[in-house]
């Protein structure tokens, strides 16, 4: 592992900086942001977020409605040159979803593109359209922002209950950012690719800040397709970033499609994350394009903590090594003996810490307590084993009530509360279960109100996806006549099989 010097500075953005001190310098010619055939320089983009900065300012914390577009990226580089908390939200959030995290985070503005309709439950906000057509001169930013301040809060799933806001600051994003750059050799030379949404860490600060902070470039798909890959990657993009259903589907692809192929040969770097990418997708990929897909790992409280290294060797099923600057420990059962094993067998349960971690839980103290040892180490709940030179390789989670679907977090607790609100359902458990495409799929096992009618699949997907999210929406319904429970009245999920 390199050494690296942590760069707690104010300033996220250098080459954005230095574009807004000489708008003529080449720097401020440099792309920056592409979306489609839109797409703003170093020096578009200062011109275009500074006057928002200014704008937004004075506001304690707003949210950005996070389409897939420039705006998006705009608004939250604006908020963050103003030094006032952005809370990301996804346009396709239910309303009972969107309620909570407007709720819960209070903001007292929403940012959206011009033209784009909100919802209901953001109608008591004001709101600001993000102009990103006209250019005016570029205003100097406020004042250089403390490191320790909150920059997003981006909300994710637990166990049980609804989303939690992860308040996550600027040294977080500077750290985790740098030490990516270290891992990864990446510089303002690379050009990233992808298609991931916007308002979670993989696809906006991984995959937008991060191109930022190098001073380099993002093309970013509007929706994920494997035709768009091919066409960026062959046109002079340099990396990849993806969650392990996309790579499935260029999996997938590849034999059909040789231009494909061509173009991830070219690639500099392909990476995968937010899940565990199956073994058999890295051996189709590797077997078709001679590349190998490297897989970091990390988690919306903690940015990044481990990644196999452009400089090390890939290794597929694993996580690679601690990023630079992020401790990372195994632990037994009882949640703080170290596991000194480097084994490749001895599983224990993943903790972290460093400058890399997110302050709390907004609102919630005794969840943030919950969520650390008393000596600040913070409890990832995933389990692991070490190899012997230090390559991690994730087993498995702890809890069995969290769901991964295509690379989203998501509680089991909440789908269930939001079935039980259907009048067709009298009980619900939710369950996931193994998926090629999507990782794992969410099922729903439902107690009919009437069993003469139970409610379709499709009734219960709708309901859910118009209250919650659509990635959160049951695949798969079985109807039961009791529940499986223990002694205690607890439902014993693993009774709950397909026979
Ligand atoms: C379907 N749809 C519906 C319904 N059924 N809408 C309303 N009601 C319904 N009943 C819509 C969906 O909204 C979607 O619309 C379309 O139909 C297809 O949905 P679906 O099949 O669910 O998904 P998909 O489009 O096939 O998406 C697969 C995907 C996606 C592209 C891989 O899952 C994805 O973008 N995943 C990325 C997740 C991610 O970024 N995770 C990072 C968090 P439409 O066609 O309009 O979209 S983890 C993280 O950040 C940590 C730090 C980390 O380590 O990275
Ligand atoms: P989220 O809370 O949505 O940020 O998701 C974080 C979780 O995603 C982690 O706790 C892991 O369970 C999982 N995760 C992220 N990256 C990987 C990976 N490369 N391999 C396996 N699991 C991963």
């Amino acid at each position: 592992m390199s050494p690296l010097s942590l760069d707690l500075s104010p300033d996220l953005f250098p080459a954005l900086t230095e574009a807004q001190a000489d708008p003529d310098g080449p720097g401020a010619h440099r792309p920056a942001l592409h979306f489609g055939d839109r797409s703003l320089t170093y020096g578009e983009l200062a011109a275009t977020a500074s006057p928002l900065a200014a704008r937004v300012a004075e506001a304690g914390r707003i949210a950005v409605w996070a389409t897939p577009t420039l705006e998006t990226a705009v608004a939250v580089v604006a908020a963050l040159l103003a030094g006032v908390p952005a809370v990301p939200l996804n346009p396709k959030s239910g309303e009972s979803e969107l309620g909570h995290i407007v709720s819960d985070s209070a903001p007292t503005l929403v940012l959206a593109a011009p033209g784009t309709q909100l919802p209901p439950a953001l109608a008591a906000l004001e709101r600001l359209d993000i102009d990103t057509s006209a250019p005016t001169t570029s205003l100097p930013s406020p004042g250089a922002p403390d490191p320790e301040s909150p920059a997003l809060i981006v909300y994710t799933s637990g166990t049980t209950g609804p989303p939690k806001g992860a308040v996550i600051p600027r040294r977080a994003i500077a750290t985790t950012l740098d030490a990516l750059a270290d891992a990864w050799q990446w510089t303002g030379d690379d050009v990233l690719v992808h298609g991931l949404p916007l308002f979670h860490v993989h696809g906006l600060i991984l995959g937008i800040l991060g191109p930022l902070r190098r001073g380099g470039s993002v093309r970013h798909l509007g929706r994920f397709e494997t035709a768009g890959v091919a066409r960026e990657l062959s046109e002079g993009a340099t990396m990849l970033f993806g969650v392990p259903t996309m790579y499935h589907r260029i999996a997938e692809t590849l034999p059909d499609d040789p231009a494909l192929a061509k173009a991830l040969a070219r690639a500099r770097l392909l990476v995968s994350g937010s899940a565990a990418l199956p073994v058999h997708d890295h051996e189709r990929i590797a077997q078709a394009t001679g590349r190998r897909v490297i897989e970091r790992y990390g988690m919306t409280e903690t940015l990044m903590n481990t990644s196999v290294r452009a400089d090390g060797e890939p290794r597929a099923g694993t996580v690679g090594v601690p990023l630079p600057g992020v401790e990372l420990r195994l632990t037994e059962e009882d949640g703080t003996t170290a596991v000194e094993a480097y084994d490749g067998e001895t599983v224990g349960e993943i903790q972290v810490r460093g400058p890399n971690l997110f302050t709390e839980y907004l609102n919630r103290p005794e969840a943030t307590a919950a969520a650390f040892t008393e000596d600040g180490w913070f409890r990832t709940g995933d389990m692991a084993v070490r190899d012997p030179d230090g390559y991690v390789r994730i087993v498995g989670r702890k809890a069995t009530d969290l769901i991964k679907s295509g690379g989203y977090k998501i509680g089991a607790g909440e789908i269930e509360n939001a079935l039980l609100e259907h009048p067709g359902v009298r009980e619900a458990a939710v369950t996931g279960e193994p998926d090629a495409d999507l990782g794992e799929r969410i099922v729903a096992w439902i107690v009919p109100a009437d069993p003469q009618s139970p409610p379709t699949v499709d009734e219960l997907a709708d309901h859910v996806a118009r209250r919650l999210a659509p990635h959160k929406r049951p695949r798969v319904v079985h109807h039961l006549d009791a529940l499986p429970r223990n002694d205690m009245g607890k439902i014993m999920k693993r009774a709950l099989t397909h026979d």
